[in-house]
């Protein structure tokens, strides 16, 4: 499969069309305002942990078929969405600094890296992704170098030849392989640049350290002094209920119980 094999060479692929015209509108309008009522505002971007808890109507696309095509080939049968960000980039924000995602962020995974696919991170282009606009930066292939720039001493900052921008119309996915490093580009536009960072695990990948009170996120994050910490609030029975019948088994492993 096209993309499965652009994953493995190249750290990504871009699946157009994901969302359809009609619909990316309507979409992006609720994530907006979502994002504007319950996220945080910096002056950079504003962010927004756990969406699907604020607004579902995302939820079908998240488990399109072309999309699950690719994570049931990574991952077989039993995947999970680990979490569903708000990701809205503001004019003439700053450069964000070079990174893979977790769990190959400090604390997790030994040095060098192993080289498999463990997590894969989704970029759900809700506005035309263009160099102006600060489409995602990528560095191809860099999932295969076993470091995280971030906690490598890296230049984190810096501009690299093989650096390029992930462009595409608003409906587009952006998959990549969470070691691929990427950041986030700067936005010379006068329009928000508008994304939903969905990111999907399988089974067996212990998504308890991100949950907030769990022993493991004691015992792995908050016992580790330098240890990547980050939490993802859990999914409301309410906002589950609302989601699409056949997203729900991604979902229902973090219902709050
Ligand atoms: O907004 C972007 O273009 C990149 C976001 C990002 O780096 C991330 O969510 O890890």
């Amino acid at each position: 499969m096209k993309a499965v094999e652009e994953i493995q060479r190249q750290g990504y692929t871009i699946l157009k069309g994901i969302i359809p015209d009609d619909q990316v509108i309507n979409i992006k309008d609720d994530i907006i305002k979502a994002a504007d009522m319950f996220g945080v505002k910096n002056p950079n971007n504003t962010y927004l942990a756990t969406t699907i808890n604020h607004t579902q109507s995302f939820a079908y696309y998240t488990v399109d078929w072309r999309i699950m095509e690719v994570m049931e080939s990574f991952f077989g049968p039993h995947v999970r969405i680990s979490s569903t960000t708000t990701q809205i980039n503001e004019s003439r924000n700053k450069r964000g600094h070079w990174h893979a995602d977790w769990p190959h962020t400090a604390g997790y995974i030994a040095k060098p890296i192993p080289d498999v696919v463990l997590h894969l991170t989704t970029i759900f282009m809700l506005a035309d992704f263009t160099r102006e606009n600060g489409g995602t930066l990528i560095r191809p292939s860099s999932h295969k170098w076993g470091s995280n720039p971030t906690y490598d001493n890296e230049h984190i900052f810096d501009d690299y030849e093989d650096q390029i921008y992930a462009e595409g119309l608003a409906g587009s996915v952006l998959v990549m392989d969470s070691r691929l490093w990427h950041a986030i580009a700067i936005n010379n536009t006068n329009s928000r640049r508008v994304a939903l960072v969905v990111r999907y695990a399988p089974w067996w990948l212990n998504l308890d350290v991100l949950m907030a009170g769990t022993v493991d996120q004691k015992i792995i994050v908050e016992e580790q002094p330098g240890t990547f910490n980050i939490s993802y609030p859990p999914l409301s029975q309410e906002a589950y209920e609302q989601i699409n019948d056949i997203a729900k088994p991604l979902f229902r492993h973090w219902v709050q119980i």
